[in-house]
């Protein structure tokens, strides 16, 4: 059980309020809220140790170098990766998955090579293959979504060849929710020899994540998402699989020595992270592990499931409402996935805000999933360890009022109506 009163009390902006009322903050998804323990660590680094790290040969410089170094042990420690040389420190996501494509992937793809990807993929796990495979000559392929929100693995078969080099997909959607079973895709890969990503921006946050146990070749996720600041992210890789790799950018940090017509590279992980680090966001993510580890990822999951099954049974009783993606809530991170009938979901958002909620609206960097459902976007409530069972019942009435005040709703004014079923 998550003391959720306590946990509330430790992020400051949940006190405040929007349009005149509480807010009600149901976008974690986009990025997550800050505890004051988070806070507190970033301002005791810019009051007491702020330095550049790995240079500076004096005892602020060493400490920031040392707060650095520790960020990436507590990250390692945190996903169960081998080695702390298997972390290299990213701006975020999109900026991992990138930085693979053009270091790993610009080595191992060539013309006819297969990259196979997921029609539920977030742009970021979609376009820098795309960019590689124009380079390359490389091929991309995609394992269709079935009506239920799944991954249609009937077809891996097919879809999964000696010529797969690659297969990059999400753990979680951002969108359905849907947690893909990437301990079986990762050994359906390693049977034709592919090498498998995963893009874990959804589930780092949310889930226990071992890369170990996973068998992951690379695995990425953000700060931002997991209670951390913004511009922090995590490349995991297999030592095996980065040692050979040389650098996509240069600069700083990862050389070794430098002559002006060329230059030799440093160890890992620094080969990988030219320029100055993300030294405060280190220090941030270390103490949002921290924060997550004190309040325990099987209980921050045991809360999510219990708030996303009364939000699918919740919604699922508004007329009109379409949820999409799975209806099993343990079969699905924290996101519900829904429109009205009859309003854009840009519309519905606003609405909401108008008593302090705040949901995504649009295609989530996702389009690709939006064309396969048929829509052209969707709102999205996304739930994390401080969301509480009466802010779920507060957006089902937000969204009824809604309803009335655009004239949508079918049965008047008197609650719930029977329940309806949505579909993918
Ligand atoms: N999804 C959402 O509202 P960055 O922006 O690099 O931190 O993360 C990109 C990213 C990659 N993969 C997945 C599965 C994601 O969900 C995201 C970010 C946010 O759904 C912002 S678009």
């Amino acid at each position: 059980m998550i003391p959720l009163e306590r946990v509330r009390a430790d992020f400051p902006i949940l006190g405040r309020t929007v349009q005149g009322k509480p807010l009600i903050y149901l976008d974690s998804a986009a990025t997550a809220q800050k505890p004051r323990q988070v806070l507190d660590a970033l301002r005791a680094f810019y009051e007491r140790s702020n330095a550049n790290v790995h240079r500076s040969i004096h005892t602020l410089g060493e400490e920031a170098t040392e707060l650095l170094e520790a960020a990436r042990d507590r990250v390692q420690r945190f996903i169960g990766a081998a080695e702390r040389e298997e972390i290299v420190f990213t701006r975020g996501t999109t900026d991992a998955i990138n930085l693979v494509a053009q270091t790993w992937g610009r080595r191992a793809l060539g013309p006819g090579d297969e990259i196979l990807l997921t029609e539920m993929e977030h742009h970021s796990n979609l376009v820098p293959w795309q960019l590689l495979a124009q380079e390359t000559g490389a091929t991309l392929r995609h394992i269709p979504v079935t009506d239920e929100g799944y991954l249609d693995l009937e077809v891996l078969d097919r879809l999964l060849t000696p010529r797969t080099r690659l297969v990059a997909v999400t753990h979680v959607s951002n969108v359905l929710g849907t947690i893909n079973p990437v301990a079986r895709l990762i050994a359906r890969a390693r049977r034709v020899g592919a090498r498998v990503l995963v893009d874990g921006a959804q589930a780092v946050p949310h889930l226990p994540v071992d890369v170990r146990a996973l068998g992951a070749d690379f695995y990425v996720f953000s700060g931002h998402k997991m209670l951390g600041p913004t511009g922090i992210g995590v490349l995991y890789g297999r030592r095996e699989v980065l040692e050979p790799l040389t650098p996509a950018w240069g600069g700083g940090e990862m050389i070794r020595e430098v002559w002006l017509d060329r230059a030799t590279w440093n160890d890992l992980p620094w080969r990988l992270e030219p320029g100055t680090p993300p030294i405060a966001g280190a220090v941030g993510l270390a103490a949002a592990i921290d924060y997550l580890e004190g309040v325990g990822l099987d209980a921050i999951r045991a809360h999510e499931v219990a708030l996303t099954r009364l939000a699918l049974e919740r919604l699922g009783q508004v007329e009109e409402l379409t949820c999409y993606g799975p209806r099993d809530a343990e079969a699905k991170g924290g996101v519900v996935a829904f429109n009205l009938a009859g309003v854009h979901p840009h519309d519905l958002a606003a609405a909401l805000d108008l008593d302090g909620i705040a949901v995504r609206a649009g295609h989530h960097c996702a389009q690709p999933l939006m064309r396969r459902l048929g829509v052209v976007g969707t709102a999205r409530a996304s739930f994390y360890l401080y969301n509480t069972a009466a802010e779920v019942e507060a957006l089902v009435v937000a969204l009824l009022r809604a309803q009335d005040l655009l004239g949508l709703r079918p049965s008047g004014l008197s609650g719930p109506a029977g329940p309806r079923a949505s579909r993918t």
